[in-house]
């Protein structure tokens, strides 16, 4: 959490969150999580890597075939081995709730993903659930799958928060909303479920942890059954809100990518 003292620890029991000084903060709104001001949530964990799974719900698999042509995401959609890319190691590109997400310069279809994020403990157990959002560029993914890396990974392109659910369900079902403003009106919205998925979670991770020694709190986001029409396109100024009940909002501005570069070194 961040407030005056800077970056807390702190924990969310019943829908209050309490931080490591014992200040209780009540949220503005239990179901979003928004804290009042100056409060706010960041990352709740900060994984070593973050990995990302894809086509895993029948609306990503067309989305998929619609933008490139290509069956190949048909052939991974039906196998049993799952597709899983790297998206982040170190947190490079990854922000907390409230935090600039970037789209590229060089895409004109930019579009966020809403998706569950696993938090890893040992050997791919699950620890525990947040949001995550994996933004991707639709045209660059769409004119080769083999352009994957740079439509997925570059400065701002993955936001996950704003909290971590720890359940002692084996096989919890989230609901996911999707809100994208500009300027206040809200420019679309679409609303799935995990029940939609065609993979289990736990298969998800373990399939990643195969021969892989993935770090302990690493994040697998479990990819996203909400695409927006093809008409519209992720812009600077947009807002983006994922809602997850159980879980919390993750809210994020977009900017251009270009500007996040700006200060750091290489
Ligand atoms: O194959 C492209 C990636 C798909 C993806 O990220 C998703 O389905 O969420
Ligand atoms: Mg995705």
């Amino acid at each position: 959490m961040r407030g005056p003292q800077g970056v807390e620890r702190a924990v969310v029991e019943d829908d209050v969150v309490v931080t490591e000084t014992g200040d209780r903060i009540e949220p503005l709104d239990p179901k979003t999580l928004r804290l009042p001001e100056p409060y706010e949530l960041a990352l709740p964990v900060e994984p070593p890597e973050i990995w990302c799974a894809g086509v895993t719900y029948e609306r990503s698999r067309d989305a998929r075939i619609e933008e490139s042509g290509s069956d190949v995401y048909a052939k991974v959609y039906d196998a049993a081995r799952p597709e899983l890319f790297l998206k982040d190691a170190g947190c490079r590109r990854t922000v907390g709730p409230g935090l600039p997400i970037g789209v590229r310069a060089d895409s004109a279809w930019n579009v966020p993903e809403a998706e569950i994020g696993l938090v890893l403990g040992e050997r791919g157990s699950i620890a525990g659930y947040t949001i995550g959002n994996d933004v991707s560029s639709r045209d660059i993914e769409g004119a080769n799958p083999l352009y994957l890396p740079q439509a997925k990974v570059y400065a701002g392109a993955c936001a996950i928060g704003p909290a971590v659910l720890v359940t002692d369900d084996p096989g919890p079902v989230f609901e996911i909303e999707l809100r994208i403003l500009e300027g206040g009106t809200e420019v679309y919205r679409g609303e799935t479920s995990t029940a939609r998925m065609k993979r289990g979670f736990a298969d998800l991770a373990s399939w990643l942890v195969r021969d892989n020694p993935v770090p302990l709190g690493s994040v697998l986001l479990t990819g996203t059954g909400l695409v927006p029409p093809d008409d519209f396109s992720l812009a600077p100024g947009h807002i983006v809100e994922i809602t997850v009940p159980g879980i919390g909002t993750l809210r994020n501005e977009v900017v251009l990518a270009t500007t996040l570069l700006e200060g750091r070194s290489p």
